[in-house]
């Protein structure tokens, strides 16, 4: 068992059922051409958090942990994306549109890739989720299932929407979930302060958060 110093209070959990969940480092979200940058957002912001997330995915493959990886995508189709939100707004190019790294958030596409710093390697879990959150019609809850796993360890983008709202779902389906504080990001900084507050707000009403030297130490 491990014991992290955590917010609001210590976070303990066996690495074999604990499992490390990347959310949406994908091209998409974090360089220039993709999604992000469709809706008007500096993806600057994001890369910052890479060397960060790499040390801690690094560390964890050497302890053997279980790693998730998730992408937002849909079927080249589009059978999966709901009108209300491909044609919400008016961004740059919609989801399914031909951009600089092939279509908008397409499974398969070049902007769809996790990005190569944190590509995926054999056996770790790769999921594409339509929705923000990764259980939502996706196969995660039976996976982490099969591999007896009760606790999360989340890093990835943004805080506010795709990786708090898997936590919030997390949360409800009895998982105890540590957010990486600098192994996640937003679009807007501020975003990012209030969801952390939110989440370990009310004695961990949704989970912990950490900074990656607590966890990195103890691994
Ligand atoms: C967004 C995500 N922000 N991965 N997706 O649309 O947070």
């Amino acid at each position: 068992m491990i014991t992290l110093k955590a917010n609001p209070f210590d976070f303990t959990f066996d690495v074999k059922h604990t499992a490390l969940v990347i959310i949406d480092m994908q091209r998409d979200f974090i360089e220039p051409g993709g999604f992000g940058e469709t809706l008007g957002n500096n993806v600057g912001l994001l890369a910052a958090i890479v060397p960060t997330v790499q040390k801690v995915l690094h560390a964890w493959r050497r302890v053997g942990g279980v790693v998730v990886h998730t992408r937002e995508s849909h079927a080249a189709d589009l059978s999966d994306c709901p009108p209300a939100k491909r044609l919400r707004g008016a961004p740059a190019l919609r989801i399914g549109d031909v951009g600089a790294m092939g279509r908008i958030l397409i499974q398969g596409e070049p902007g769809n890739q996790i990005i190569d710093a944190l590509a995926p390697v054999d056996g770790e879990i790769v999921i594409d989720k339509p929705g923000k959150g990764a259980f939502y019609a996706t196969p995660l809850q039976s996976m982490l299932s099969a591999n007896g796993i009760t606790h999360l360890i989340v890093m990835g983008v943004t805080t506010e929407v795709c990786v708090q709202t898997t936590m919030r779902e997390a949360n409800d389906r009895g998982y105890d979930c540590l957010l990486v504080e600098d192994g996640t990001e937003s679009y807007f900084p501020h975003f990012k302060q209030a969801a952390l507050e939110m989440i370990r707000a009310q004695g961990a009403i949704v989970g912990w958060t950490a900074p990656s030297r607590v966890l990195l130490d103890a691994l």
